[in-house]
């Protein structure tokens, strides 16, 4: 059934425009940080399209929101979704493609008059970046049981607000329970953020795993001094050490290779003037690995390397794991159904591991689930130029709808 269907490219473009225009910064891009009111407003728009299709919708205490269509029976859904906070510098597609392709494969669905055996859902799972409240992933993982309900309410985030107020500033706690969801598959649509598949001439990747995640927020201690008078034998650099670290990550992962990753992605340094040795810094370390071995010899290696500088420097350390997460295999036989759907539908398709963290990574752990890549135009994402072609686009959500048929049969 189903397998000549195919999705409105325009039509999954204009809603891909429209949210886009909810937190458009000036010069292009997208501000919708998790519990915004950018983000309000986004879920007030995905939940009047959901209403438009006529879908039963719902939404759990971590604010995670459910668009429900029923099928010729009951029984667990069929789920697919992602997120649609952003980033900062945030593009159009990270998040929003998976969710709003749902939304296309359902209405497609509704046009040619076609209910499934099993349920179909959409979900828009909450703080999936972590930019601003860390852990990333939080709303699935949540959703998941994986993080209790009440740590993640009580979590503050970089401006020191608490997620459970942040939830109640825009009214998006909802009634239902979380933590023992029953899914029967998961499958998301995401664009890939990095520059495998545009480097390889392929159209889509059929995602093999997400790679380990460690987050470290590190809080060096010093002693502000005149920049001019103090010898640099008497100083306790907490500006000069946060940026030592920063060098030795780069030093470290270039070492590790393979798949290895670094980032240094947010510094604060004080009193922050030209002229005084810094007593403060505070910054983040971001580690990946899709070998989970290896990221946590890297992990090792730094603190080794944070002990030694804060001896030599005379300097005191706090740290702070924000987020960590093993690298999470997807399922043999849903890796597969991606595949032989593109392959169905003539497009050319590779199986690859995944860079950046996923909600699909925390569904994994209930129920059988996969990813669909689509490329990045220059590789490039968590930037306001991201930018995924319109071909490609289409081509994603059309496999994505004939894997919802396939699961939900
Ligand atoms: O950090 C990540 O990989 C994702 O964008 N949250
Ligand atoms: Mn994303
Ligand atoms: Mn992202």
């Amino acid at each position: 059934m189903g397998d000549s269907l195919t999705i409105s490219g325009p039509r999954l473009m204009a809603r891909l425009q429209t949210l886009g225009e909810i937190g458009a910064l000036p010069g292009g891009g997208v501000c919708r940080l998790a519990l915004s009111e950018e983000d309000r407003q986004g879920r007030e728009r995905v939940l009047a399209w959901m209403h438009d299709l006529g879908l039963e919708v719902s939404s759990d205490a971590m604010g995670n929101l459910f668009g429900l269509r029923p099928g010729l029976e009951a029984g667990p859904p069929v789920m697919t979704g992602s997120h649609i906070d952003t980033v900062r510098t945030g593009g159009l597609y990270d998040g929003n493609l998976g969710v709003l392709a749902g939304l296309e494969a359902i209405e497609t669905l509704n046009d040619a008059g076609i209910t499934t055996r099993r349920p179909l859902c959409v979900a828009v799972f909450t703080n999936e970046e972590g930019a601003r409240f860390a852990p990333d992933m939080m709303g699935s993982l949540v959703y998941v049981g994986g993080m209790p309900l009440e740590e993640a309410l009580a979590t503050r985030g970089i401006d020191g607000e608490r997620v459970g107020d942040c939830l109640d500033a825009i009214d998006a706690r909802g009634s239902d329970p979380v933590g023992a969801p029953d899914v029967h598959a998961f499958v998301e649509l995401h664009v890939e953020q990095g520059p495998v598949l545009e480097e390889t001439g392929v159209t889509l990747g059929a995602v093999e795993k997400v790679q380990g995640i460690s987050w470290t927020e590190f809080t060096f201690t010093g002693t502000s001094n005149h920049a001019g008078t103090t010898p640099m034998r008497l100083r306790h650099d907490a500006g000069y050490a946060a940026m030592a670290t920063a060098t030795f990550v780069r030093e470290l992962v270039t070492r590790i290779g393979g798949d290895q990753v670094g980032t240094v992605g947010s510094l604060e340094i004080a009193p922050n003037l030209v002229n005084v040795v810094a007593n403060h810094a505070r910054f983040t370390v971001d580690l990946r690995n899709t070998v989970n071995q290896q990221l946590a010899m890297a992990e090792q290696e730094l603190a080794d390397f944070v002990a030694r500088l804060a001896g030599q420097e005379g300097i005191q350390v706090e740290r702070r794991t924000l987020a960590r997460f093993d690298p999470v295999p997807f399922d043999p036989a849903m890796v597969d159904l991606v595949e032989k759907q593109a392959h169905a539908l003539g497009h050319s398709v590779m199986r690859m591991p995944s860079g950046a963290g996923h909600d699909a990574q925390m569904l994994a752990r209930v129920c059988p689930t996969s990813m669909i890549f689509v490329p990045s135009v220059g590789g490039i994402s968590h930037n306001i130029h991201e930018f995924t072609s319109p071909e490609d686009l289409e081509a994603g959500a059309n496999v994505l709808l004939q894997v919802l048929l396939a699961l939900s049969e």
